[in-house]
């Protein structure tokens, strides 16, 4: 019988924009993802996280339920407007309710792993460029640092970025987040200073010297697939694997931009001198693991009319709420990818699951084997992956709840908990049911 070993973590993970609410509470200002969801037509029927799951007032109540099911790990975000509302401006009241947290957890016998940043940056900060402004690297420095000094010794696990494309890429270059940009050089600015951020943060943490707590960054992968192997759609796959993947790995791992990218992206935009000297050296600061959120695979085409040249085709496999295809075998080829071509660094699947069209049942259940299966199909993998030597430590599930799910609001749900969003009830639905069991077991077979 395949088990997960002792020290295999099997968590569950959120962000702060998507599940907090209390927006005007305990002394937080806004947000880049306050401001964007509130104007017209950003997000689905003009939701916004002012509410979400309530967790801000809730937090006794929802970590009870990540105990009842028995998480080793819970992976949460900061938001860092509660830390530090205004410029220079220290919150203590934030960090009250993150250190509250945190006791709850550690009570429970729960790992906390906190991610630093998760999209919401804090309105001022935006106010003076953002990311675009290459002093915000250094504000993100000041509030981490002060986050170390508080928490450090606390938490096993930091996670600086998640998935820096979609900071970067979705909100700068195609518009659909926040701050709703739609200009390739910003993004790309964004990018690079985000990655920076990155190893500045890393070398910050370093010196604190903490021990039993790591540091790593979590991207967003997905292994990308030409439709056809005419030579077009092969260059197109390879732009857009370019694109999505290695903008980011290459920098993080082998210490340079892809050229073939960097030449692409210098016709479209023109020199790309934001990159300034020693700052790759700084990007590839040794880390001690690498996060790898994983949905599905890309397939794609030559298009010659977009910028980039190549478009997303539709797969044929069976695809959850979101239009995404389940593969998990595309996994598979991305971490043996990971393995041979990057790196032996301990990965973890910081983000992986499904929004599915959950129905409550009269008798207030969740039925959602759709989620079963997909969770199942990919913990399978995982344990393929690590009998061939895969150095792969850890599973979160996306996500412990239904939430504010970005430009879609509370359209798609996640969660393995049903969040019902008039009472704020909370119901364990059947996928949580089903991994209470699999935590329990380390095993598949139950
Ligand atoms: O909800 C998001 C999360 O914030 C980042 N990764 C993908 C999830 C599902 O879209």
């Amino acid at each position: 019988m395949n088990k997960f070993e002792d020290d295999f973590i099997l968590g569950t993970a959120t962000a702060a924009y998507q599940i907090e609410g209390g927006v005007n509470e305990g002394g937080r200002m806004p947000s880049i993802w306050d401001t964007f969801s509130k104007k017209e037509e950003n997000v689905f029927m003009g939701h916004t996280g002012d509410i979400a799951c309530d967790h801000y007032h809730r937090v006794k109540e929802d970590v009870k339920i990540l105990d009842n099911i028995g998480v080793d790990s819970y992976r949460f975000s900061i938001s860092w407007s509660r830390i530090f509302p205004c410029k220079d401006e220290f919150n203590p009241e934030g960090v009250k309710f993150y250190k509250n947290l945190i006791n709850e957890l550690k009570d429970k016998k729960i790992a906390p792993a906190i991610t630093l940043y998760h999209w919401d940056l804090p309105q001022w900060a935006q106010d003076l460029g953002g990311w675009e402004n290459r002093d915000c690297i250094y504000w993100f420095e000041d509030y981490c640092t002060r986050i170390f000094e508080e928490f450090g010794q606390d938490v096993s696990m930091w996670i600086t970025h998640n998935e820096p494309f979609c900071a970067s890429i979705l909100g700068n270059y195609l518009g659909m987040h926040a701050p709703g940009n739609k200009d390739l050089k910003k993004a790309l600015i964004v990018a690079h200073h985000l990655l920076l951020s990155h190893g500045i943060v890393v070398r910050a943490f370093k010196k604190f010297k903490f021990e039993n707590s790591k540091i790593g960054i979590t991207l967003n992968l997905s292994p990308t697939y030409a439709v056809s192997m005419k030579k077009e759609d092969v260059i197109a796959a390879k732009i857009s694997d370019g694109y999505n993947n290695r903008w980011f790995l290459d920098p993080l791992l082998k210490g340079h931009y892809p050229e073939d990218m960097v030449d692409l992206y210098e016709k479209e935009v023109g020199v790309l001198d934001f990159i300034l000297e020693g700052d790759l050296n700084i990007i590839s600061t040794d880390m001690d693991f690498l996060g790898i959120n994983y949905y599905t695979r890309s397939i794609v085409e030559y298009d010659g009319h977009s910028q980039l040249k190549f478009r997303g085709v539709d797969g044929e496999k069976e695809k959850t709420a979101m239009g995404w295809e389940n593969s998990p075998e595309s996994m598979h080829d991305l971490l043996t990818r990971i393995k041979q071509e990057y790196t032996k660094l301990p990965l973890y699947i910081t983000e992986n699951g499904a929004a599915y069209d959950d129905v409550v049942t009269g008798d207030n259940k969740i039925h959602d084997i759709d989620r079963i299966n997909f969770i199942k199909v990919h913990l399978k993998v995982i344990q393929e992956f690590i009998k061939e030597g895969g150095n792969l430590k850890g599973y979160y599930l996306w996500s412990f709840m239904d939430n504010f799910e970005w430009s879609y609001g509370y359209s798609k749900r996640f969660g393995m908990v049903y969040v019902n969003y008039n009472t704020q009830e909370r119901i364990m639905k059947d996928s949580a049911i089903w991994y209470k069991k699999i935590i329990k077991a380390r095993s598949l077979e139950v």
